[in-house]
């Protein structure tokens, strides 16, 4: 595959390949010239159809695949986290790029308007972004409104200026409760909702139990819109436990509540039964403080969609960082085993526990880690 045409200075055809490679090199060189010089090159001139199609490609073949690669290479500990706030903070210049160098061929929007949002406490805006550029590509008239975007203020948005569809972004599936409350809350104004980001778990699963519609990329959201969602009904402030019946069991609430006093007793079985923590430094305390946060915040997430694979996978993606950083994964056992003590008397939360436990694969003290 080539790109076609050349631009003074540019090899004469650059696969994508040579483009995805050339690319990151220039991301982990944080050299944003010539990042933004090579996807205006790949986006090049002409046709207004042609730049529109190419423009796509670009965004989706070879910004998206960059950025995920940063997000392999930092979960691999290969880059640092400066590298990948540098790496990010260049990829969005590229988008923009891409979209300057498309705007001229593009006339006024033909299609709806749609309004393309992060739920709030999201900073993953990157993605939300490329499905944003895309539609707009595609003739959307779309309203972005970024990362974090606080509901009581999407919703002021909706009335301002109605859409056709509101599109929620979330890529942590431990923003998952605050997405449904996004979602409800955009059914009181009449909009049709699509949702879409890693973290509505595999085939959209938790946009469906939510009441949302779910496409796995911008592409799937252009099909979507054109086929028509379907309107909701208007119903006043949705109880959560409407869509997600486990809800009146009160688990999720009352692990939720006591989330801190968990945090803390785990750390503290943690350091009884891994004797490395006790020669820890402040900060490696803090990390582990951090990880059994995180451990605990997932381990409520399931219980808010009752799924206990949500929460496995989380252990297993942890493992997978411990490892790369050199922390023995093993320590997470005690962790586990301290929180399914813990909470005996809450069926489906030491279901969800026993399940990540037995799924857990380490390596065993004296082996290597
Ligand atoms: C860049 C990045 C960041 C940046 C984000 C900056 C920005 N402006 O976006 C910063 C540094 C802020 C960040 C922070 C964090 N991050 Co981060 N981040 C990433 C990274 C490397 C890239 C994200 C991205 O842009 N991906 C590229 C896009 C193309 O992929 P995509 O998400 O799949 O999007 C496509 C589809 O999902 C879909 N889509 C997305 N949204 C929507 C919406 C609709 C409506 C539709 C239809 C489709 C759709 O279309 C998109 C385009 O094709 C990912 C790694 C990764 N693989 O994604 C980690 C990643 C998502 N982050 C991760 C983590 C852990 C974090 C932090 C918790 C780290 C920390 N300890 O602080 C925080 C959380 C912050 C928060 N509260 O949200 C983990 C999440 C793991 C998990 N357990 O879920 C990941 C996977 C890293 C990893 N490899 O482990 N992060």
């Amino acid at each position: 595959m080539t790109t076609g045409e050349t631009t003074a200075g540019a090899p004469a055809a650059l696969t994508y390949s040579d483009l995805r490679e050339q690319l990151w090199r220039a991301l982990i060189d944080c050299d944003d010239t010539h990042a933004v010089a090579l996807v205006r090159y790949a986006v090049g001139e002409g046709d207004p159809a042609r730049v529109a199609a190419v423009a796509e490609r670009v965004l989706l073949e070879l910004i998206a695949p960059a950025q995920e690669r940063v997000g392999v290479e930092w979960a691999a500990n290969r880059i640092t986290i400066a590298q990948e706030h540098a790496a990010t903070a260049i990829n969005e210049r590229c988008v923009s790029a891409v979209a300057d160098a498309a705007a001229p061929v593009l006339g006024s929007p033909v299609r709806g308007r749609v309004t393309v949002a992060c739920v709030d406490g999201e900073w993953h805006a990157l993605p939300a972004r490329l499905v944003a550029e895309v539609l707009r590509l595609r003739g959307w008239n779309v309203d972005y409104l970024g990362a974090q975007v606080p509901t009581e203020h999407l919703i002021a948005h909706l009335h301002q200026r109605p859409s056709d569809a509101v599109l929620l972004s979330s890529s942590i599936p431990s923003h998952l409760p605050t997405a449904h409350a996004a979602i409800s809350a955009c059914r009181t104004t009449g909009t049709p909702i699509l949702a879409g980001g890693a973290a509505f778990g595999p085939q959209g699963r938790y946009a469906h139990r939510m009441q949302a519609a779910w496409a796995p990329h911008a592409v799937g959201a252009h099909t979507l819109l054109e086929q028509g969602l379907d309107r909701p009904v208007v119903d006043a402030a949705r109880l959560p436990d409407l869509d997600l019946p486990h809800l009146s069991d009160q688990e999720y609430t009352l692990v939720r509540q006591t989330k801190r006093q968990l945090v803390k007793q785990t750390l503290a079985d943690v350091e009884d039964a891994f004797p490395p923590m006790r020669s820890y430094s402040e900060l490696q305390r803090e990390r582990t403080a951090e990880d059994i946060d995180h451990i605990v915040t997932y381990l409520v997430t399931a219980l808010y969609v009752d799924d206990a694979e949500l929460f496995t996978t989380f252990v297993a993606w942890t493992v997978g960082i411990l490892d790369a950083r050199g922390v023995p994964p093993r320590s997470l056992l005690p962790a586990l085993d301290s929180l399914l003590h813990q909470l005996n008397d809450f069926p489906r939360a030491t279901g969800i526990l026993a399940a990540a436990r037995g799924a857990l694969t380490v390596p065993g003290p004296g082996q290597a880690a």
